[in-house]
């Protein structure tokens, strides 16, 4: 258990203290950012609890959809390409972990949290990744709203997390180009490449429309997260910003975004879009998902097989820990 009651070794005065509660808005407002040491509510360190630990088991997991490739991809270079960004989330779900243990909880904690189902991860990969294509779409698209929701974090008023955003935006954004380079030797191929591209294109648009989580009106957390700088822009705001970038995108590729409502909106200045399937979206969510039992299972049963790399480090670590001075009676 995470000890909320306990910050920097000093008895934590209580949510309600007003003049507390004041003074770290005040922080806030002027731009400072919050350490782990600093005195913060309790409801702040439990939505950034919540959020950091579902976005690093959102990395974790989303090492599985382009896994599933790396021993199948058409050239030894999109191989190694391939393999060093699974690596790259893998290492952004360290940070990830790392920043939030700094709020008190044990990576154990959360890594119980994953594996029981009990907590969430990003909807986007529940979903199969069917044909080389998936990997340029991941790449494009999922890398591409992640950056979008990425860079205002780097903003966030929680100091670890927002600088270990700062690298992770870095790696994201290359990221994104290799995709768009797949999809773009893709669309320029064969008609049977396009065709491949096409529908990558038909099945992921969606999904990553919807990764910015529910519509404003039903996102319960963005009102306090925004007025704790945790969150600089809405749900919707980011979608919008997303949409309007990759759409053109799509368009020179040659590409269609398989949305009949997509189109410039002259008086708004930004894309429309169609109506979305939150069913859809909530049903994934809630472990209803193409893909939801076989990513939770491969979670599990890695982290089963890897239970002796532990337990070695965990021995390594003892051996080589510094001995204790003991004072001399
Ligand atoms: N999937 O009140 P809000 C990546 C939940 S990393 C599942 O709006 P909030 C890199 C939400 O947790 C992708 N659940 O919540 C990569 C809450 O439930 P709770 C992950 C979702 O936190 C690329 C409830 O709905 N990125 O892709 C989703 O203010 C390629 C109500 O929602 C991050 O995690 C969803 N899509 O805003 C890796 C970024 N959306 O907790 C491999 C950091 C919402 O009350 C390959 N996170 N929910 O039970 C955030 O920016 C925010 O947490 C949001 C949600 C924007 C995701």
């Amino acid at each position: 258990m995470y000890s909320q009651g306990l910050i920097g070794g000093q008895a934590d005065p209580g949510p309600d203290d007003p003049v507390l509660l004041a003074l770290f808005q005040a922080r806030i407002d002027a731009e400072e950012k919050i350490e782990a040491g600093d005195w913060m509510p309790a409801a702040y360190r439990k939505t950034l609890i919540r959020q950091i630990s579902q976005h690093a088991h959102s990395e974790i997991i989303g090492m599985q959809p382009e896994g599933n490739w790396l021993a199948r991809a058409p050239t030894l270079r999109r191989k190694a390409a391939l393999l060093a960004k699974v690596q790259d989330e893998g290492g952004h779900g360290l940070y990830l972990y790392a920043a939030a243990e700094t709020l008190g909880i044990a990576r154990e904690e959360m890594q119980e949290q994953l594996l029981t189902g009990a907590a969430k991860y990003s909807s986007i990969f529940n979903y199969p990744t069917l044909s080389w294509a998936d990997i340029g779409a991941i790449g494009w698209l999922v890398d591409g709203a992640a950056i979008m929701n990425q860079i205002p974090l780097c903003r966030c008023s929680y100091g670890p997390y927002a600088r270990a955003m700062i690298r992770v935006c870095k790696e994201e954004s290359f990221h994104q180009r290799q995709g768009y380079e797949v999809m773009t030797r893709l669309a320029e191929g064969a008609p049977v490449q396009r065709a491949m591209a096409q529908d990558a294109l038909n099945r992921w648009w969606t999904p990553a429309v919807m990764m910015f989580g529910p519509p404003d009106g039903a996102s319960t957390h963005s009102d306090q997260s925004m007025i704790w700088k945790i969150k600089r822009f809405t749900n919707d705001d980011l979608r919008q910003r997303f949409v309007d970038a990759t759409v053109p995108q799509a368009a020179y590729l040659s590409l269609t975004v398989p949305d009949p409502d997509c189109r410039w909106n002259e008086a708004r200045g930004h894309y429309d879009i169609g109506p979305l399937d939150w069913d859809e979206f909530w049903r994934v969510v809630k472990g209803g998902g193409p893909m939801n039992r076989e990513r939770l299972n491969a979670r599990r049963a890695a982290h089963a097989e890897g239970a002796w790399v532990r337990e070695a480090a965990a021995a390594y670590a003892a051996k080589h820990a510094k001995p204790q001075v003991v004072a001399a009676e």
